[in-house]
């Protein structure tokens, strides 16, 4: 049947929503359950992130050879990594390799949105309905819709009324952009922006970066990958896998803190810092137990960078408007490449929005309260809905009339992260309430297909067809995740991770910042208790 058409639904056991690194491995752990399933991706490509996220600098901030899969180690193998962080384009050839090599793309039907997906208490099953009209039943639904994929632009007063050009770095065009000879505007100096702006100063005649609040950045020290190196890392590769999953963060090469960061003197901690600052990695709120608990402790991290940026930034006024304010990590830190730098090149012009807040777009370009800026293109770098962005775009209710839109209008609850209670047969990968973007994801990734595949066994052993979260467990886990988070430094911070940047958007932390390994023992326990926390039936 081609979509489009109102022809009979067609019927397969699992209807899997995202062909990136979730909905890829979904695949291939349920056709080795021997499963059929059909997976629905709105790109015209696979990849998800990896696809939408393809502006100039794009890459990773996890190293290559621990961002990617560890299911199979003839792959893990067998795949060559040129570069320390891997750029866009190639984690991209990797994920159309991983399809090759597994076969995967017979199943997953690319350009097609998920519209809704409903419930029939009945049948058992989930109708699911895409924005071309194709229907298709199952009796799984799986959502792999990414944690960070609902690009969002803010509604800027005279938007439309601009007559440039417009990009988002979530949705950057396949073609590429020039910006050759171009007043380019970059909006947003997260990690998106703290990656395009570098290279976009490059290119661009004029740079106006419009900056609201300041990230902290880190540089990344990329480089190529020796083969030395590669080579015997992958000889370790297992015990690698291991401690990273079985680590905090999910990744083996962070340090692993043991004293609170005054139990020694300013100059060790100033050593600590700089050999962290040397290293090239991100995880600096890692170097003592208790940066992301107590904000004192979080300063000594916080002025060092702050220290490093006043003496990377040339202009004395620019380096201060660049400081962050907030504690460093509890929002994302960024790696960069030259980012700080690029203030010192005569084209570029920082546009501190704290001191001229944004009027709005004028035909031509950008009005502060101070100026007015004509820019030829602008680039939004303003980042995404997350974590329930992308499942609430697809209406998903049951015919007994519960709605998750309107079950997580306070906030997402879920029992793990994992399902959500009203809903049977529903199951999230990295959901709110796991750890998802507080890790290297795709240990999280998965862990959660790993716990889902198992689960679907269990439930075909007992000749049961449903399994549903219970509303009892459901209460008890948010309240956990809640209560976690709030022994830390992370609920003060407007960060995306408190839905903080999406106006209206309840005021919740969404992750789980118990640590990845803690989680895994957590749902590892819960299975071998025969699922407590969920109840499963036949028909
Ligand atoms: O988005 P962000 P992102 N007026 O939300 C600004 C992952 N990621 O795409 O902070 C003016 O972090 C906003 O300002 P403020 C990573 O997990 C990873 O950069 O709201 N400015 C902020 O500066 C990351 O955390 C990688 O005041 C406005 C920026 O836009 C996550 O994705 C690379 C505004 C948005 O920053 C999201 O990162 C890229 C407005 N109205 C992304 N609205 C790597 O692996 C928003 N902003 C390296």
């Amino acid at each position: 049947m081609s979509a489009g058409t109102s022809a009979a639904p067609r019927h397969a056991d699992a209807v899997v929503v995202g062909a990136g690194f979730a909905g890829l491995y979904m695949l291939h752990r349920l056709r080795r359950l021997g499963m059929s399933a059909q997976v629905f991706e709105a790109g015209s490509e696979i990849g998800g992130t990896w696809f939408w996220n393809r502006y100039p600098g794009a890459r990773c901030d996890i190293e290559s050879l621990e961002y990617s899969y560890s299911f199979d180690d003839e792959l893990q193998q067998s795949w060559h990594w040129s570069e320390r962080y891997a750029s866009q384009p190639e984690i991209l050839r990797y994920i159309h390799h991983v399809a090759e090599r597994f076969d995967l793309r017979r199943d997953i039907r690319l350009n097609t949105r998920v519209a809704s997906a409903v419930f029939d208490d009945a049948t058992g099953r989930w109708t699911v309905r895409t924005d071309a009209g194709e229907v298709m039943t199952a009796r799984f639904c799986i959502m792999a819709t990414g944690c960070l994929s609902a690009a969002k632009v803010p509604a800027f007063p005279g938007l439309e009324r601009f007559g440039g050009a417009t990009y988002h770095t979530g949705l950057w065009p396949e073609g590429g952009v020039d910006f050759t000879g171009q007043r380019v505007g970059v909006i947003g100096t997260g990690s998106s922006g703290i990656q395009v702006i570098p290279m976009v100063a490059k290119q661009a005649a004029r740079l106006f970066v419009f900056q609201r609040t300041p990230h902290f950045s880190l540089p990344a020290r990329n480089r190529p990958l020796g083969p030395d190196e590669e080579r015997e890392t992958k000889a370790r590769y297992a015990g690698m896998r291991k401690v990273a999953r079985e680590s905090a963060s999910g990744v083996a090469g962070y340090p692993v803190p043991t004293h609170s960061a005054f139990a020694v003197d300013a100059s060790e901690r100033k050593a600590a810092y700089e050999r962290h600052w040397n290293d090239g990695r991100t995880a600096i709120g890692r170097v003592y137990t208790d940066l992301l608990t107590d904000g004192a402790a979080n300063e000594t991290a916080a002025d060092f960078v702050r220290d490093k940026i006043r003496a990377m930034v040339r202009d004395p006024d620019v380096a201060e408007s660049l400081l962050p304010r907030h504690y460093i990590g509890t929002k994302r830190v960024c790696l960069d490449s030259g980012y700080f730098d690029t203030y010192n090149r005569p084209n570029v012009t920082l546009v501190d929005l704290r001191r001229q807040p944004l009027v709005g777009f004028t035909s031509r370009g950008l009005r502060t309260e101070a100026a007015t800026y004509e820019l030829d293109a602008v680039v939004f770098a303003t980042g995404f809905d997350a974590m329930t962005g992308s499942l609430l775009a697809i209406d998903i209710r049951t015919d007994a009339g519960a709605s998750l839109r309107e079950h997580w209008a306070a906030g997402p609850r879920t029992q793990l992260g994992l399902m959500s209670a009203g809903f049977p047969n529903l199951f999230f990968i990295t959901g709110p309430g796991s750890p998802s973007v507080l890790s290297n994801v795709i240990v999280c990734i998965e862990q959660h297909v790993d716990w889902i595949a198992d689960c679907l066994t269990e439930l075909k052993r007992r000749h049961h067809t449903r399994i549903e979260a219970t509303r009892a467990a459901e209460d008890d886990w948010v309240e956990h995740v809640n209560e976690v988070a709030n022994r830390t430094l992370f609920p003060i911070a407007n960060s995306w991770y408190m839905g903080a940047n999406v106006p209206g958007k309840p005021r919740v932390f969404m992750p789980y910042v118990g640590g990845v390994g803690a989680y895994r023992n957590i749902c590892d326990a819960v299975a071998v208790d025969g699922y407590r926390g969920f109840e499963s039936c036949g028909d």
